[in-house]
């Protein structure tokens, strides 16, 4: 699968890794988890990781990037991570360099690279990077497993999404026998500011049921600026204070702001996505959201919600 990929890495010697912009755990993981692989097997190579800042995951040891400037790129590979679309790709700067290859594990829309590795079986670009590793025999070092197992774990939301196959656990295995604390991982990952927390109790004690068991929470702009927060941070930030509760398939979170209401949508069985289609909006079959006039017109959503989880 990867031959062609360790042929390039041999000939150049620079090597630049990109990923999408705006980095989540999978992104940063494959482009830290592949740098520390291949300074660790080709210690006389120059590697160099670019892209915007980590933010969220900065946490990650490795997040810093790289600032090089473009003659870098004259004769060297570049890598790109993690990315199904070229328009997402961090730093197009890719293009100057005299070979491409692409790993990515989204469904495939275009050609991007000279060498394209797409495979959608994989759960993470992180898994990818990992058979790459185990098939080319180079040799993991703890710093590039506890990288590539972060990636792993968010994009498989930690071993429980449809994605997460028999694959997925013998790559992680193999990343294991690493030391790595991934104690720490999960610490840094599932911390929150108390701020949050205690915002998400308000939000707990909001929940109401229509008398099918959608689980619903209104909030009018007047609570909405009470909270002192942006619409995000309720609208999409709050939705999922509602997962989880036995017995409910569907709920929605209802957002007045000053010129509609903005309606997230969730179900962990049900193809909802019509229901947001019908109102305007639209979004993926389980994980959707409209902007309806008002309250009345989010009312009759919230009706048509009840009515569906009849089924
Ligand atoms: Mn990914």
């Amino acid at each position: 699968m990867f031959e062609n990929v360790l042929q390039v890495v041999k000939e150049y010697p620079t090597i630049i890794i990109h990923r999408h912009s705006s980095p989540d755990g999978d992104a940063l993981g494959s482009q830290i988890g592949l740098k520390n692989l291949l300074q660790e097997n080709f210690p006389e190579k120059r590697i160099y990781v670019v892209g915007d800042a980590a933010k969220r995951y900065a946490f990650m040891e490795g997040s810093i990037m790289d600032e090089i400037d473009e003659e870098t790129y004259q004769g060297a590979l570049a890598f790109i991570l993690d990315c199904g679309a070229s328009g997402l790709i961090s730093d197009e700067r890719y293009k100057k360099a005299a070979k491409t290859v692409r790993i990515d594990h989204h469904i495939f829309c275009e050609t991007i690279a000279d060498i394209e590795v797409v495979d959608t079986s994989y759960e993470s670009c992180c898994g990818m990077i990992t058979e790459f590793a185990l098939e080319s025999g180079l040799r993991l070092s703890p710093a590039s497993a506890k990288a590539l197992y972060t990636g792993m774990i968010t994009d498989s939301g930690r071993f429980r999404y449809d994605s997460t196959t028999a694959n997925t656990f013998r790559l992680a295995s193999a990343l294991m026998e690493q030391k790595f604390d991934t104690g720490d991982i999960y610490a840094q990952l599932y911390a929150d500011d108390f701020l949050s927390i205690r915002l998400r109790a308000q939000f707990v004690l909001k929940i109401q049921f229509t008398p099918h068991k959608v689980a619903y929470i209104y909030t009018t702009k007047e609570e909405l600026a009470s909270y002192g927060v942006d619409t995000f941070t309720i609208s999409r930030g709050m939705v999922n204070t509602m997962a989880d509760i036995r017995g409910v398939d569907i709920w929605v979170n209802f957002t007045e702001t000053e010129e509609n209401v903005l309606v997230e949508i969730r179900s962990n069985k049900h193809t909802v996505q019509p229901i947001a289609v019908k109102y305007g909006g639209g979004g993926h079959a389980k994980a959707c959201g409209a902007a309806v006039k008002n309250r009345e017109e989010a009312m009759a959503l919230l009706e048509d919600l009840n009515a569906f989880d009849q089924q």
